[in-house]
C-alpha cells in the first residue's frame, strides 16, 4: 500500500477501469482494494441496485425480480442509472473511476463508450477476474451464509453463472478487440490477486 501515493500523484491522467468476472470473482473485494489504493471513484451496479431495494424503491423492486432469479436487471434500467449517476458526479474525484459489475452486456458495453465520448474519455483497461467455477460456488455459498441475499443459494448461482457466460463474456470480447482488456489469475489470496491487478493498472497510469 506504500506507494499508492505516489503511483497515483505522479501522473495526473484520470483512468477510467472496469473490473469484470464471473458472480464470486472478487469484483467487490478486488475494488476496495483498488480504489483505496488509488484513490478512484468506485460505481457499483450491484450495490446500487442492492440500496434500491433496501429502500423498497419502484426501480429496486422491479430489479428484485430479476436479481432474485439469477437474471440480469434489463439494460435501458442500468443503462438509465449509469447516465444519472454520471451526471450527478462532480467529477472532481482526483484520479479516475472504476466501474465493478457494469458493463454486463455488449449493449451495456457500447452505452459505456457513448457515455464516456460524450465526455471526453473512453475505458482504460478492463480487469478480467479468471476463477475457477467450483471456487465460485464455494465462495458464494460461504459469503451466503451471512449476507442475506436472495442470489447467494446453489439454484440462483448456477443460474447466474449461465447468464455470466452468455451474456457477459462476450464483453470482455468488446474490450478485447479494442486492446484494453487484462486477464487476471483470480485464484490465490486477496493479496496475491490485488498485487496482479496492481501491476496492471500501474502499466497504464
Ligand atoms: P454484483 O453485486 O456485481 O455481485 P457478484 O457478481 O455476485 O459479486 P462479486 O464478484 O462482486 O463478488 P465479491 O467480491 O463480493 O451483482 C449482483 C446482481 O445484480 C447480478 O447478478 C445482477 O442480477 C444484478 N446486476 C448488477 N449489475 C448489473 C448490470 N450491469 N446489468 C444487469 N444486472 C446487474 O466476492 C464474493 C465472495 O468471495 C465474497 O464473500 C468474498 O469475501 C469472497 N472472496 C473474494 N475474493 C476471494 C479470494 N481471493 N479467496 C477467497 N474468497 C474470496
Amino acid at each position: 500500500m506504500e506507494n499508492s501515493t505516489s503511483n497515483s500523484s505522479l501522473n495526473n491522467k484520470k483512468i477510467c477501469v472496469i473490473i469484470c468476472g464471473a458472480p464470486g470473482g472478487g469484483k467487490g473485494t478486488q475494488s476496495n482494494l483498488i480504489i483505496d489504493k488509488y484513490n478512484l471513484k468506485h460505481i457499483s451496479t450491484g450495490d446500487m441496485l442492492r440500496k434500491e431495494i433496501a429502500d423498497d424503491t419502484e426501480l429496486g423492486k422491479n430489479a428484485n425480480k430479476y436479481i432474485s432469479k439469477g437474471q440480469l436487471v434489463p439494460d435501458d434500467v442500468i443503462i438509465n442509472m449509469i447516465e444519472k449517476k454520471f451526471d450527478e458526479m462532480d467529477c472532481t474525484h482526483k484520479n479516475g473511476i472504476i466501474l465493478d459489475g457494469f458493463p454486463r452486456t455488449v449493449k451495456q458495453a457500447e452505452a459505456l463508450e457513448e457515455l464516456y465520448a460524450k465526455r471526453g474519455t473512453a475505458t482504460d483497461i478492463l480487469l478480467d477476474l479468471q476463477v475457477d467455477e467450483e471456487e465460485l460456488i464455494n465462495r458464494l455459498l460461504i459469503r451466503g451464509k451471512t449476507s442475506g441475499r436472495s442470489d447467494d443459494n446453489l439454484e440462483t448461482i448456477k443460474k447466474r453463472l449461465d447468464v455470466y457466460n452468455s451474456q457477459t463474456k462476450p464483453v470482455t470480447d468488446f474490450y478485447e478487440k479494442l486492446g484494453k482488456y487484462v486477464r487476471i489469475h483470480g485464484m490465490g489470496t486477496v493479496d496475491e490477486i490485488f498485487r496482479r491487478i496492481s501491476e496492471a493498472i500501474d502499466k497504464v497510469m
